[in-house]
């Protein structure tokens, strides 16, 4: 079965192997440079619970010349590669983000969908039916992973998960679905999934984990861009 149908109808692939050591030795540093300095700007974020920081191509915390490695493992022909292998359609840049395990061990982690927040289960249901969103997750440590509900991105929640993931009903958003398959990551991995589709994130094992975004270069997605994170 070809990656593309895999896609199509689970809405996530995950590539073994897709980046060796010399691919990422020298992202890892530079991703770490800026972990260490957010992290010393958002302690009581942290403290209180992110398990995620975003926009690393900004001019915050790299000089451009760390910027710089970031955009030509962005931009690399490798990279280039598996796109094209998943997906016929150009894609757009729209940002990044780091993962990490949450300050406090117990912290549960929550079923959501990306474009859940700030919409009415309506407006959530028209969205799923929108422009593609998608995370490139790239692990830079052996991780849990992420529980992804396998075609959920082109659905409606069963009964079950929507009560769960919108905690109706007295259920809490961080118990477990049947409908959840696990995808443990080792270095080098990257997951691509729709970020339309139910998901969770499996913390552990001090993961660390590089996402791409990319989307259908649709108008509503451009404004939600920063500029002085692009290139
Ligand atoms: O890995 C996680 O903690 C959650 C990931 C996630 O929800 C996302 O990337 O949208």
């Amino acid at each position: 079965m070809s990656f593309r149908y895999d896609f199509e109808n689970n809405g996530f692939v995950l590539v073994k192997h897709a980046f060796d050591q010399d691919d990422l030795l020298k992202l890892e540093k530079v991703l770490r440079a800026f972990h260490r300095a957010w992290l010393e700007d958002n302690v009581e974020f942290y403290q209180q619970g992110a398990i995620n920081s975003a926009y690393l191509t900004e001019p915050s915390y790299l000089s451009d010349e760390q910027r710089l490695v970031l955009f030509q493992f962005i931009g690399s022909p490798k990279m280039a590669g598996h796109i094209k292998a998943l997906f016929a359609d150009p894609l757009m840049f729209v940002g990044t983000q780091l993962f990490f395990d949450p300050f406090q061990p117990e912290q549960k982690n929550y079923w959501h969908r990306d474009i859940q927040y700030g919409k009415s289960l309506d407006q959530q249901k028209k969205a799923l039916s929108g422009p593609k969103a998608l995370h490139f997750r790239i692990a830079l440590r052996d991780e849990r992973g992420i529980e992804l509900v396998p075609g959920s991105h082109q659905r409606w929640d069963t009964e079950d998960e929507l009560v769960v993931r919108c905690e109706q009903e007295g259920r809490t958003n961080s118990e477990d679905l049947k409908s959840g398959v696990s995808v443990p990551l080792q270095r080098g991995d990257m997951l691509v999934f729709d970020a339309k589709m139910i998901h969770r994130g499996l913390y552990g094992g001090d993961r660390f984990a590089f996402d791409i975004l990319l989307a259908d270069p649709d108008p509503s997605l451009k404004e939600i861009i920063h500029k002085n994170g692009l290139p």
